[in-house]
């Protein structure tokens, strides 16, 4: 029997997908249930949607129990984890309102933001977490943020291309995180293959002492100030390598480019899935990293869903259009996949 779920159960369930608090989450459930037409042919997805308020209630009872509240924690959402990084005044919070509908607040005094503030960035057809933070300083940083930095799947380092001092700042804060051990990856940017890695980084991108390698990529802001093209023409010739992007949220400039370059520097691939004989789903893709098979997609869907797997065809990627292929044929974006069982 068809769902026949109505514009308020979509709306309902798009308000889940883009909330980032448990309570949030627990709202908008309460609210597709509210809305979710009943009958037969709904009896499953309400009983799963009521599994999961009280997995999340559960969850959130587990975090009332044990104090353990830390602002600089940030729970990951979406497709990929980006934290902002920079100095005082460069414009994080500006680009972290930009790029999503987060409300942060925003200021031309120093220290505006004092704890991490998370928003979620549309990129086609998923989001990506943006993650507000206080700032480093010449000092140092804020206590706490280390950890917040090193929980993300991606750096954004952020600094004013307007600034005077742009050029110092940037390599300030390369300095500061090198020696706060934060490792950054050699060819970030997302353009890097497996055999492109450094002698001492090895393939499950940790160093020599288990310390992960995070990507980064630079964003300038500001390119609407006066000294700000001369500014990044210098950085760029002195750091060839240097990932950069540079943008400006006044008159809203490039700022796809940096969508682009964030997608591209997560490294990864968004797959559809369809049931045999009927149309793909091609509005909320599965997401794996790169590299991904056809099995991480299957424990993906649900952890005992590879025991019971017969086979896979692929279109996008195969060599020809529903294409049977083995459990580890690895993945491409926007492949589309039909599981069998
Ligand atoms: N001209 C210009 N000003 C900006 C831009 N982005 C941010 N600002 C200004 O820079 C100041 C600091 O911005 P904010 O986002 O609070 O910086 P944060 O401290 O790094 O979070 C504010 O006055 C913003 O209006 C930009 O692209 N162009
Ligand atoms: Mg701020």
């Amino acid at each position: 029997m068809p769902a026949n779920l109505t514009p308020q159960y979509h709306a309902a369930e798009e308000a889940y997908r883009r909330a980032v608090t448990i309570e949030e989450k627990i709202e908008a459930l309460q609210e597709m249930l509210a809305v979710i037409p009943k009958h037969k042919g709904t009896d499953r997805l309400q009983g799963d949607i009521k599994r999961r308020i009280s997995k999340l209630r559960e969850e959130g009872q587990k975090k009332a129990r044990t104090g353990g509240y830390n602002p600089f924690h940030v729970e990951k959402q979406g497709a990929g984890q980006v934290v902002l990084v920079g100095y005082p005044n460069t414009g994080k919070s500006s680009l972290v309102a930009a790029l999503t509908r987060a409300k942060v607040k925003i200021a031309d005094y120093p220290f505006t933001t004092a704890i991490p503030t998370a928003g979620m960035m549309p990129y086609e057809d998923i989001l990506i977490q943006m993650v507000d933070t206080p700032p480093l300083t010449p000092e140092g940083m804020p206590p706490g943020l280390l950890n917040t930095l090193r929980g993300g799947d991606l750096l954004l380092l952020v600094v004013d291309a307007g600034s005077p001092d742009c050029l110092e700042q940037l390599e300030e804060m390369l300095s500061l995180l090198i020696l706060k051990k934060v490792i950054l990856e050699k060819n970030s940017g997302g353009r890097m293959e497996q055999g492109d890695r450094g002698e001492d980084e090895d393939r499950q991108g940790m160093d020599l002492f288990g310390r992960r390698y995070l990507p980064y990529l630079v964003a300038a802001t500001k390119m609407d100030l006066p000294e700000s093209t001369e500014n990044i023409k210098i950085i760029r010739e002195l750091m060839p390598e240097l990932p950069l992007t540079s943008v400006s949220v006044e008159g809203n400039v490039a700022l796809d480019s940096l969508r682009d370059a964030v997608f591209h520097a997560l490294q990864i691939v968004r797959i559809f899935t369809k049931a045999p004989g009927k149309p793909p789903d091609m509005e909320t893709p599965f997401v794996l990293k790169k590299g991904g098979t056809v099995l991480d997609l299957a424990y993906n869907i649900h952890r005992d869903f590879p025991n019971r797997l017969k086979n896979a065809r692929v279109w996008g990627s195969a060599r020809f259009d529903g294409q049977i292929v083995s459990r580890d044929y690895i993945l491409e974006d926007r492949d589309i996949v039909e599981l069998n069982v």
